[in-house]
């Protein structure tokens, strides 16, 4: 029998906003149904692998903190050990949901062949614990970015072997993705871009990229995969600027290629921020462009200028992203996923607990706040207001095109147009928000 792990083996129960146990839910009740759905089902929560079980607590200038039974070593027997302390997380905190890379959870092989057979040895036992526990996967993806032979990028690799190498090793995740039920597929590049130009064909890197995407959507189609593809904007880190810079730069690429049918995105807060934009900015434009697919919760420290992956805390934060959800529609095979690690000295296996209940309570809580500004309806209306004036005969002939430019200088002229400007009302605005509460 293996040693006890967690403090606790029942799982995580909702106490309610007076619970006094610390390892108890103040706002997250995942079967407290809200407009028709359960809590569970509207925020779709997803534990990642790769942070919570596999990240030792380096930084670029330590070594590991934590000390979990299975880093003892790289075999089997410990990729099948953490599995199985993975499942007794997920389950003590009730996530529906969990996601994982290939990487995460099979020892590397040592070569394509023996890597390969590792991830479909696991794949069955993570079949097998999926089975028992009721946990599902939200989504499964493909590390190209530890493995030096994937310095200089995969899909965008000057050498096509290590593209060729990355497109077996998606097919590979991709399949097993397909055998566990996975609702989407996410490809984060994180080496697709440069560390400098002077050696780098930016051209040619984009067509290889493109050639790639469209590989595995067509595995897709060949295998019948029903989920979702997604692609994870993030403009740098760790490479100097990634291709997948942010929503705008993703879109022109999956257009300019013929993709846009094909994924959607994975949007991440932190990678938002990288980008010089607000997480809820990313959502809307994602929303307002039909790409919206999934998210990976977390937050910045923002003094740090670095991708700290913290879990979320503010559920101002939280609202505003999940509003732009709401007001598109919420999540359809999309979910929230804590792609979030701990502190490195949060070294107890119970601060994995915390962290995660601390990151859904405050999800719970900008989740309701953010319907309630839904229902309150003013902040719509207002916007609506706004922009009335295009409902009327000027709007819509100038959007129809009815009106050449020609057409335009002679109705100004003729109707002696002196448009006033109006307040934007942004105080006002903030007020609406910040008076709508929780509860
Ligand atoms: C890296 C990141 C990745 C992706 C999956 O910043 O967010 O963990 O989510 O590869
Ligand atoms: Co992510």
């Amino acid at each position: 029998m293996a040693e006890k792990l967690f403090s606790i083996t029942e799982p995580v129960p909702y106490a309610g906003k007076g619970g006094g146990e610390e390892l108890a839910f103040r706002h997250y009740d995942p079967e407290e149904v809200v407009d028709g759905k359960t809590m569970a089902e509207h925020l779709r929560f997803a534990v990642c692998y790769w942070h919570s079980l596999c990240w030792p607590g380096t930084d670029p200038f330590g070594g590991p903190t934590f000390d979990r039974p299975w880093f003892k070593d790289d075999s089997m027997a410990s990729a099948k050990a953490k599995a199985d302390a993975a499942f007794e997380l997920f389950s003590l905190l009730r996530a529906p949901f969990f996601c994982f890379h290939d990487a995460d959870v099979r020892p590397d092989g040592g070569g394509f062949a023996q890597s390969r057979a590792n991830l479909e040895e696991m794949t069955d036992h993570l079949g097998a614990l999926m089975e028992t526990s009721g946990v599902k996967l939200l989504w499964g993806t493909a590390n190209l970015f530890t493995h030096r032979r994937y310095q200089a990028g995969a899909a965008t690799n000057p050498d096509p072997e290590v593209f060729a190498y990355a497109a077996a090793t998606v097919k590979d995740c991709l399949d097993a993705t397909m055998r566990l039920g996975g609702e989407n597929y996410v490809l984060w590049g994180g080496r697709e871009g440069y560390e400098t130009l002077l050696n780098t064909d930016l051209a040619a890197e984009e067509k290889q990229l493109a050639r790639f995407l469209h590989l595995v959507a067509e595995h897709r189609h060949k295998i019948g995969f029903k989920g979702q593809l997604l692609i994870e904007p993030k403009p740098q880190e760790p490479t100097k600027h990634q291709h997948d810079f942010d929503v705008a730069t993703v879109s022109g690429f999956l257009h300019r290629h013929g993709l846009d049918k094909e994924y959607k995105l994975n949007i991440e807060a932190g990678h938002a921020f990288l980008a010089g934009h607000g997480f809820e900015h990313e959502i809307a434009l994602a929303q307002s462009l039909g790409l919206f697919g999934s998210i990976d919760m977390n937050r910045n420290d923002l003094l740090s200028g670095w991708d700290t992956d913290q879990f979320p805390n503010s559920v101002a934060a939280c609202a505003l992203a999940y509003y732009e959800i709401l007001r598109g529609g919420g999540f359809g095979a999309g979910g929230t996923n804590f792609d979030a690690k701990l502190r490195r000295q949060s070294i107890a296996p119970d601060d994995l607990l915390h962290a995660h209940i601390g990151g859904m309570d405050t999800c719970a809580r900008g989740f309701k706040l953010a319907r309630r500004m839904l229902a309150d309806g003013r902040l719509e209306q207002l916007r609506r207001e706004r922009y009335a004036g295009w409902s009327g005969e000027l709007g819509a002939d100038l959007l129809a095109g009815r009106l050449d430019l020609d057409a335009i200088a002679k109705l100004v002229a003729e109707r002696g147009l002196d448009p006033q400007p109006k307040s934007g009302r942004q105080e006002l605005l903030e007020n609406i928000f910040g008076n709508i509460s929780v509860e």
